[in-house]
């Protein structure tokens, strides 16, 4: 098949999970084509399968916002011919999903041609910026339009009923963990350059945006270390890091704290942790939860979005309420009051993260897209 990605190019988690899924569709033998402003990070290599074609917009000084969506929509209009794509996925409805519609009318009224369009719901979308009273009416209508829209928890695909006004099966695929990579990788010399011997590794991941809570993550470390050893890892950049590094020395523990910015090789660094804390405020999948958990890292999260469908409350780590620090703090004790409640922890999230593998989910795209096929045939 011949299959193009639309998908922002950063290191959240849609273009992570859009990435990833490319380069196993293309490693299946498939054609697949990337369509984004800049080359998405994780498309870390290229091979005769994989394709990247950058959409560039021209600036003017009436322009006080130059028009991406137009831009984009034609280089859609542009790569379906060219690469004569079968079906296109957008990730991220906004303004992708838009995007594509207007790129599917123009080819199927200019050009006679018919491209399915999938569009995957990935959170924020629908759960912050979605809801926009300027952005709602046309992203009810550019889901109504998809031939198939997906979410990536049901958590999400009910909040997307909620909010827009939908008249279409949303199909919940979850995202998926490569296990090959993400594992548990010992390597003592490694952790010892982070933490001392008798140290507890606690770590987390994010792109630091106030969603995510990260002042909660500090918190719940200032707990622990009051009766515990530890270090705390922050892997990741984002809006909210200042702050954080401003509230670290402010409780006196930077010295303890590594903000590390942003990392490549994130399973070398969730192979060293202990416990992995998102207390996000609201995380429609969790995709970094998972990468811990893979790496049999348990998981302390908040009881919000599609985290519940993810973390097995006293089974892979704990669950608590948004905001509840005190209970968060609690958990991360209990699962280091001892090795082997900790290392049960560990092979727990490890167990539960095995249903999340890409040989389970990734064939769900395919089917769906064969199906699309099949229906315009
Ligand atoms: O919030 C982020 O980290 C980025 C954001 C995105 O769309 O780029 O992530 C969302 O999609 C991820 C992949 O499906 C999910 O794992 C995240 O839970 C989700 N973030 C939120 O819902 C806040």
């Amino acid at each position: 098949m011949n299959i193009g990605i639309v998908c922002y190019p950063t290191f959240g988690g849609s273009g992570v999970v859009a990435t990833e899924l490319g380069k196993i569709l293309a490693s299946e033998g498939h054609m697949v084509h990337f369509i984004s402003y800049d080359q998405p990070a994780r498309l870390d290599y290229f091979s005769q399968n994989l394709f990247y074609h950058e959409v560039t917009v021209s600036t003017y000084p009436l322009f006080q916002y130059p028009p991406y969506e137009l831009a984009l929509t034609g280089k859609i209009v542009e790569i379906v011919k060219s690469a004569k794509l079968d079906v296109l996925h957008v990730h991220y409805a906004i303004p992708h999903a838009a995007a594509a519609i207007m790129a599917k009318k123009i080819l199927k009224d200019i050009n006679g041609i018919r491209i399915p369009v999938i569009t995957t719901l990935h959170g924020t979308d629908i759960t912050l910026v979605g809801k926009d009273p300027n952005y709602e009416g046309v992203v009810s209508y550019s889901l109504n339009q998809s031939d198939a829209v997906t979410a990536v928890s049901e958590s999400l695909r009910d909040d997307t009923y909620k909010f827009f006004k939908i008249n279409k099966p949303i199909e919940v695929i979850p995202n998926f963990i490569d296990l090959k990579k993400y594992n548990r990788q010992i390597n003592k010399s490694y952790r010892n350059a982070f933490a001392l011997p008798d140290e507890f590794v606690l770590m987390h991941t994010s792109n630091f945006r106030k969603v995510k809570r990260i002042e909660d993550v500090i918190t719940i470390f200032a707990n622990v270390l009051k009766t515990k050893p530890a270090k705390l890892i922050l892997a990741g950049d984002g809006p909210e890091r200042r702050a954080m590094e401003q509230m670290c020395a402010a409780l006196n523990i930077s010295a303890h704290v590594l903000f590390l910015g942003k990392q490549d090789a994130i399973e070398k660094l969730l192979s060293i942790a202990d416990v992995f804390l998102m207390p996000s405020e609201t995380e429609s999948f969790g995709l970094a939860a998972l990468e811990a958990m893979a790496c049999s890292v348990p998981v302390i999260c908040t009881n919000t979005g599609g985290m519940p469908e993810l973390n097995k409350h006293g089974y892979s780590g704990f669950i608590a309420n948004v905001g509840d620090t005190d209970a968060m703090t609690k958990y991360t004790l209990e699962l280091l009051k001892s090795e082997a409640t900790l290392n049960q922890f560990r092979e727990n999230a490890h167990q539960h993260a095995l249903q999340f593998s890409t040989d389970k989910i990734v064939p769900l795209y395919e089917k769906l897209y064969e199906s699309l096929l099949n229906e315009s045939h």
